[in-house]
């Protein structure tokens, strides 16, 4: 890494304690900038890294419900307002036991250049709470929505910023978190939040826009090599909205899905994922993937082990952050692996993407494989804003042709800087440069 990125690099981990996450994300990026600030030194000049380092602002609140029981129940609530260069802070809520700042942080950092790649004005932001949905009843997970509102309220705004879905937060959230804000506000005021539903406000698409999008930049990533899904073998990890969706376009494009997973163990089904079942025992019945196994002759249930075990040309990690290491990288690569598009973020550690990358594997990061759900959002913040509702062709033709920029920015970008191929440095470049330059000319603030 350029010795000027490193001593800044040095103060962010230092000034940052204890944030694992947050530190990887950062590290990451900037090993891809060296050369863009041989050629922008004004960059340095104007301290753009230490100021994208630091968010604009971090909000930390206590979130107070009680359970069926009657119970008092405490978590933590957090949003980070992280960088409105480019529109309003814009990412989405994570409900799940293992977040706190560090999980947030790199989450809102990543969402600054996955948002720019995007070419929709928005700028990057993420919250979420360690609260646990998982075995929580519809009253409870309604009453904890309603109490992280009473809070959150105050700090958003369809021009401030928007909040969205993420791990543990989907449809019902949302309906819920809306419904406290209109309360509050005594205002109808649509875009505040993304992924609502369709019959008040939200948009077509958006549902499955994450897990089409990264099949779509993977297409293209694919298309480079001659090559396409159909007849592919593909390997996905996870079960939720983003998994869910990305089995679905992958098979529409010709390619059999043979495994997918949860936290607690993976499915193999040869005959390719019976996507109704999955959609009905995740999406309806919100049971365990194992359930999906025992409705379904010839697929078998590995209890407890890792997805990335079965052989496939084409790896989607859908669930979350470092699932795939460097150890299941080179496995992957052994047993035929062409292509990954990382529809979850984060989820190759750095050693894996190193495998990846050693091996000649086409490797789609993050922030640009899963950025169509965040360009979906800011579709529907454009339909809110003109108070349309557009048709599904309409809003997918839209993602597929941001998904087709997102790809031609990365790969083109890799090519000026000269490593072909390279999407990590295209991706981290093609973000970086654009949030920069936004930065330079609002001044120093
Ligand atoms: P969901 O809550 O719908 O699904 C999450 C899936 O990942 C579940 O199958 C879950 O299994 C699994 N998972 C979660 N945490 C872990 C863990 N610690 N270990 C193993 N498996 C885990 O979330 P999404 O599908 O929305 O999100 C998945 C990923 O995609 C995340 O990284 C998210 O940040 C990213 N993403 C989401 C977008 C969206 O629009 N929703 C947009 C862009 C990225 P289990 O049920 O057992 O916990
Ligand atoms: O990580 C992400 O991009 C999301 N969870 C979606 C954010 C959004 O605002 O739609």
């Amino acid at each position: 890494m350029d010795s000027r990125l490193e001593a800044i690099r040095d103060t962010v981990l230092a000034r940052n304690p204890g944030e694992a996450e947050f530190h990887q994300a950062v590290v990451e990026v900037f090993e891809s900038l060296g050369p863009v600030h041989d050629r922008h030194p004004e960059f340095l000049e104007a301290a753009i890294l230490e100021r994208l380092c630091e968010p604009e602002r971090q909000i930390i609140f206590r979130v107070p419900w009680t359970d069926d029981t009657g119970r008092v129940q405490i978590n933590r609530g957090f949003r980070v307002e992280f960088n409105s260069a480019l529109g309003p802070y814009k990412g989405g809520l994570r409900f799940h036991p293992s977040v706190y700042l560090g999980i947030v942080k790199f989450l809102g950092f990543e969402q600054i250049f996955k948002n720019a790649l995007t070419g929709m004005p928005i700028g990057g932001g993420k919250g979420g709470s360690d609260f646990d949905p998982r075995g929580r009843s519809d009253a409870e997970v309604m009453r904890f929505c309603q109490s992280f509102m009473t809070e959150l309220y105050r700090h958003i705004g369809e021009y401030t910023d928007v909040p969205a879905g993420d791990i543990g937060v989907g449809g019902r959230e949302i309906g819920y978190l809306f419904g406290q804000y209109k309360r509050i506000t005594n205002r109808y005021e649509s875009g505040v939040l993304t992924g609502k539903g369709i019959s008040w406000g939200g948009s077509l698409v958006r549902p499955e826009a994450t897990g089409f999008g990264t099949v779509i930049f993977t297409q293209e990533m694919l298309k480079t090599r001659g090559t396409s899904f159909d007849g592919k073998r593909v390997v996905v990890s996870g079960s939720g909205n983003v998994a869910i969706n990305a089995i679905a376009k992958a098979q529409a494009l010709g390619a059999t899905v043979v495994a997918c997973s949860d936290s607690s163990g993976y499915i193999v089904d040869e005959a390719g994922i019976d996507v109704g079942l999955l959609r009905q025992v995740k999406e309806v019945e919100r049971a365990r993937l194992k359930e999906y196994a025992a409705r379904r002759a010839g697929v078998s249930y590995v209890e407890g082990g890792s997805v990335w075990d079965v052989d496939a040309s084409v790896a989607l990690p859908c669930a979350t952050q470092n699932e795939l290491d460097g150890g299941a990288a080179a496995r992957l690569v052994r047993g035929g692996l062409l292509a990954v598009g990382e529809g979850a973020n984060m989820p190759s550690t750095r050693d894996a993407v190193a495998v990846f990358q050693e091996a000649g594997v086409l490797f789609g990061p993050g922030k640009a494989a899963n950025a169509g759900g965040v360009a979906t959002s800011a579709l529907e913040m454009q339909q809110n804003a003109s108070r349309d509702s557009w048709s599904f062709e309409h809003t997918e033709e839209r993602l597929t042709e941001i998904m087709v920029g997102i790809h031609h920015r990365c790969a083109s970008t890799a090519d000026e800087y000269g490593d072909p191929g390279n999407y990590v440095l295209g991706a981290n470049i093609g973000g970086f440069v654009k949030v920069a330059d936004a930065m330079l000319a609002q001044g120093l603030i």
